[in-house]
């Protein structure tokens, strides 16, 4: 048996957890060939919690599961990392100022940032799906400045999954049948799903979806309110299509994404595109397994420039508002 990976999961009594750590105990994270070593990280009123999902998953005996440790300390939870899955975040409660939610989440991830920093193994990765989820992973990021800020990374899988979902619909595909989906920007309501670069059962997605109207009225606003229309209809937010996301966020990255094809992720901005240095944005990214490269040689008409310019300056505004906090 090969060595286990260290795999942190942050908000592992929550909801996304509750899917997500069950997906990794059977081996879907990091392959079949893999043995984990789990380490689950939750506030103090939620320890108790988490031990009951470390019981079920005992319970579980799944092979590759070598062991499952519980704590309320980002110093022990990271210690050793390989993978880190910053799930956990402070939500927006009634009548929260954004600055609020910036300060709440900074008080978070600012530390669990500095403890990567000083207690992951060399090769961690991080992965924050937390939201605001950009943002969190600037703050995480830079609050640890001995990892380098590739191995850090924004969940806006699921908002390409969603896109693929809403696309295929239209066209009357499978979403297998859909390639080369692009999600721009941040994780929020200004993201913008680009169909102009996908090729649809190996036809080009422009021709069979470019009609404005449709984009506009419907399939752009559908992929961006998703979240909220899941809501309204559970009752309770994204939890498994969210895990399944961060599962093949991670597959992708760890395995690398399928030839003739890319997938979404916000990254570490070097100034592709014209996004500023610095900013985690969602772009199309390719990964041999190692990290994740940029798909840097796309065009964009009026249409699809001017929806990244705004997804960016929200990206941007956020930077100010964290910057301002003293949180970066
Ligand atoms: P839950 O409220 O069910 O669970 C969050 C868990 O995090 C709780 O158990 C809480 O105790 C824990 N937590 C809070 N602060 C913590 C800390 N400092 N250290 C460790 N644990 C901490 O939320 P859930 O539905 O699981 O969602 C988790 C996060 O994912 C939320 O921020 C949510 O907004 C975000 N999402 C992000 C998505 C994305 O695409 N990036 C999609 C799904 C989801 O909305």
């Amino acid at each position: 048996m090969t060595t286990p990976v260290t795999v942190t999961v942050t908000g592992a009594a929550g909801m996304i957890g509750y899917s997500l750590l069950f997906r990794t105990g059977a081996g879907q994270l990091l392959g079949a060939d893999t043995p984990i070593r789990l380490r689950l990280l939750e506030v103090p009123q939620a320890v108790r919690v988490a031990e009951g999902v470390a019981m079920e998953l005992d319970d579980c005996a799944f092979p590759l599961l070598v062991d499952v440790e519980i704590t309320d300390d980002p110093k022990v939870a990271f210690d050793g990392a390989n993978l880190a899955v910053l799930v956990g975040a402070r939500p927006r409660s009634k009548g929260m100022e954004r600055s609020d939610l910036l300060g709440a989440n900074g008080a978070i991830f600012g530390p669990q940032g500095r403890a990567i920093n000083d207690r992951a193994a060399d090769d961690v990765r991080v992965l924050v799906v937390g939201n605001p989820a950009n943002t969190n992973a600037l703050i995480a990021a830079s609050h640890a400045p001995d990892v380098p800020k590739e191995r850090f990374s924004a969940m806006t899988r699921l908002d390409h999954n969603r896109a693929m979902a809403q696309l295929a619909r239209h066209v009357g595909v499978r979403s297998s049948q859909v390639r080369r989906m692009s999600i721009w920007g941040n994780h929020s309501g200004t993201q913008y799903p680009d169909v102009f670069h996908t090729v649809v059962d190996g036809r080009p997605g422009a021709e069979l979806a470019g009609d404005t109207q449709w984009l506009t009225d419907e399939f752009i606003p559908t992929v961006a309110q998703r979240g909220a229309a899941i809501i309204e209809a559970r009752g309770a937010s994204s939890q498994a299509s969210a895990a399944d996301a961060a599962i093949s966020h991670v597959r992708d990255w760890f395995r690398g994404t399928p030839d003739g094809d890319w997938t979404s992720a916000g990254v570490w901005s070097t100034g592709h595109y014209g996004v500023p240095d610095g900013l985690m944005c969602s772009f199309p990214v390719t990964s041999d397994g190692k990290g994740w490269t940029v798909v840097d040689d796309l065009e964009h008409g009026e249409f699809s420039r001017g929806r990244i310019d705004a997804s960016i300056a929200e990206l941007v505004e956020e930077r100010e508002a964290v910057r301002a906090l003293g949180l970066i």
